[in-house]
């Protein structure tokens, strides 16, 4: 009997202390996790080359959720990306993205890229998710399809 009893009550307590860490450390970890992140949506100003809006405001280091639509016309569309990056590198972003090819999106593999969708044809949404910049400044995006960045343009604000 006392054998038994002894391995009921360490199996009782491995059950109770399982317990109290779970309640401890859970509420902790849901409550990074499950916050719901702050929505953004960009669009292309249906087939026109320009996108809509072209300033959008956010803190650093908010959690984002960004829904980026490409409203053209699938009979006379192009097909477009959205591509954040770091103040002062769009330039050469844009001057990668023929290199890097229709295969990457046209999204060179560079630390100056913050986020970015796929090439989407029109018709198609993509929702990505991402931190905002820890920085405050001006982020710069646009689309990487070559010739499209100084049309299809806006500016990412980040704020303390
Ligand atoms: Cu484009």
């Amino acid at each position: 009997m006392q054998p038994e009893r002894k391995v009921n009550l360490a199996y009782r307590y491995s059950i109770a202390s399982c317990l109290l860490s779970l309640s401890v450390t859970l509420p902790v970890a849901w409550a990074h996790t499950t916050r719901p992140p702050h929505l953004l949506s960009v669009s292309t100003k249906g087939t026109e080359m320009s996108f809509e809006p072209t300033e959008m405001t956010v803190r650093a280091g908010q959690h984002l959720s960004l829904t980026f639509k490409n409203a053209s016309d699938p009979a006379v569309g192009f097909s477009h990306n959205w591509v954040l990056v770091k103040p002062g590198t769009k330039a050469n972003v844009v001057a990668a993205g023929p290199q890097a090819g229709q295969e990457k999106d046209y999204v060179p593999d560079s630390p100056d890229v913050i986020a970015h969708t796929h090439l989407l044809k029109p018709g198609e949404s993509q929702t990505i998710q991402f931190t905002a910049p820890p920085k405050p400044g001006d982020y710069p995006y646009f689309c990487n399809f070559p010739g499209h960045s100084e049309l299809l343009k806006g500016m990412l604000h980040v704020t303390g």
